[in-house]
C-alpha cells in the first residue's frame, strides 16, 4: 500500500513507533558508550545503512557494526563519521562530517531524502532490457548538473544485442555524448569493462537506474570478490536473483569508490523552481538570457533562442520534450 492511502490514525501510529524505536536505539547507543567512556573516536566512512546501525568502514580498512546518535540526523552509505569503539569489534558513531555532495531523492510526502554522500560521479546504466524510459535518464543528468558532479552513461548487457543492433543501441542515445561519458559494456561477458574502470578510477561513483538493468552485476564483475557474497544472499532468498535493497559502497583496486543503489521504477526530482531545472540542462544554460521574453518557455513565442537551436539541431527534440515535461512541475510554474 502506498504511504498516501494511509489514514491519519495510521500515519500517527507509525509516527508513533518510529520515535520509540528512535528513542530505544538512542539509549542502546549512549549505554554502550557510558561502558567506554575514554574510548578515543576515529574517522570513518559508511558503507551501508540498515535502519537504526550502520556498517562504518575503520582506518584499516575493516568493516565495523556501530550504532549511531539519533540526534545527527539521516546518515547515508558514504557519509564521512566520526566513531568510537566500544565493546570490542562495535562502534558508536558520535558526529556525522561535512559532505561534499550528496545525492537525494523526493519521497511520497515530497521531502528530499538522501540516498548517498561525497560522490563525485553519477553513472546511469541502461540495458536493452528492461527498456530504457529517456526521461528517468534525463532526471538523473539534472541531478547530476545540481549537485555538480560529473555524469555518465553506461550502456549495459551488450551480450544480448547482435552488432547492428548494438549499434543501433548505442546512436539511441549519441545524443548525450555531448553531456556525458558513454560507454558500452556486458557485465555477463565482461566487454568493455576495462573503460568502465578507467571511469571509476579515483572517483566516488555511484551506479544508479531501473531494476534489473545490472548495477550489482556490473559491481561483480568490476570486484570478482563480490560474487560470492551475492550469490549466497540469492540462494538465501530462494529467488534466484538478489535486488539490492540499500545503497552499499565498495572500495575499488587501484583506487576509488562505488555505490551501488537499489533500482528505481521512477525517481523523482527534488521540486525546482523554472531556473534552476533550465540550469539542469547544459544546451539550456548556455541560451540564458537569449530569447526575446525573460518568461519565454521555448514553446511557441517569436524569438525564441531554444528553439532556434532545436531548428539548427543544437538541441535535441527528446530532450526539449524532457524540459517542457518537468516544466510542468515546478514550483513557481
Ligand atoms: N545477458 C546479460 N544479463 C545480465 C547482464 N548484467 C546483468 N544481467 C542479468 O540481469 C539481471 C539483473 O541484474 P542485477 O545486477 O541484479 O540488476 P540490478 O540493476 O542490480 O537490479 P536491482 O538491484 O533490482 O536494482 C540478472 O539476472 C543478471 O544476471 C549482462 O551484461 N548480460
Ligand atoms: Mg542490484
Ligand atoms: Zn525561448
Amino acid at each position: 500500500m502506498s504511504r498516501r492511502k494511509l489514514s491519519k490514525q495510521q500515519r500517527a501510529r507509525i509516527t508513533r513507533i518510529q520515535e520509540q524505536r528512535r528513542q530505544l536505539a538512542d539509549a542502546r547507543a549512549e549505554s554502550l558508550l557510558s561502558k567506554d567512556p575514554a574510548n578515543p573516536a576515529v574517522e570513518g566512512c559508511v558503507i551501508v545503512r540498515h535502519g537504526r546501525s550502520l556498517l562504518v568502514r575503520g582506518p584499516d580498512g575493516e568493516a565495523v557494526h556501530c550504532l549511531f546518535r539519533q540526534n545527527l540526523g539521516e546518515i547515508v552509505c558514504g557519509d564521512r563519521v566520526l566513531w568510537q569503539p566500544v565493546d570490542g569489534d562495535a562502534g558508536v558513531v558520535v558526529a556525522l562530517l561535512e559532505r561534499n555532495t550528496v545525492l537525494s531523492r523526493q519521497d511520497h510526502a515530497e521531502h528530499d531524502k538522501p540516498i548517498a554522500a561525497n560522490i563525485s560521479q553519477l553513472v546511469v546504466v541502461l540495458a536493452p532490457r528492461p527498456e530504457p524510459t529517456g526521461f528517468l535518464l534525463d532526471q538523473y543528468l539534472i541531478t547530476a548538473e545540481r549537485i555538480g558532479v560529473r555524469s555518465a552513461l553506461c550502456l549495459n548487457k551488450t551480450d544480448l544485442l547482435d552488432d547492428v543492433e548494438r549499434t543501433t543501441f548505442r546512436q539511441h542515445f549519441s545524443h548525450y555524448e555531448n553531456l556525458a561519458t558513454l560507454i558500452q559494456v556486458s557485465a555477463k561477458t565482461t566487454q568493455g569493462l576495462e573503460p568502465l574502470f578507467e571511469l571509476l578510477r579515483g572517483h566516488t561513483s555511484i551506479l544508479v537506474g531501473q531494476s534489473g538493468v545490472g548495477k550489482s552485476s556490473l559491481i561483480n564483475a568490476l570486484l570478482p570478490g563480490t560474487e560470492l557474497l551475492e550469490g549466497e544472499l540469492s540462494d538465501a532468498t530462494g529467488l534466484g536473483r538478489h535486488t539490492t535493497s540499500a545503497a552499499t559502497l565498495h572500495a575499488l583496486e587501484g583506487g576509488g569508490e562505488i555505490i551501488d543503489s537499489p533500482g528505481v521504477r521512477s525517481f523523482r526530482l527534488s521540486r525546482l523552481t523554472r531556473q534552476e531545472l533550465e540550469d539542469g540542462f547544459p544546451e539550456l544554460r548556455t541560451l540564458k538570457g537569449q530569447c526575446r521574453f525573460s518568461d519565454c518557455t521555448h514553446r511557441h513565442e517569436p524569438g525564441c533562442a531554444v528553439r532556434e537551436a532545436l531548428e539548427a539541431s543544437r538541441i535535441h527534440p527528446d530532450r526539449l520534450a524532457s524540459f517542457h515535461h518537468l516544466a510542468e512541475q515546478t514550483s513557481d510554474r
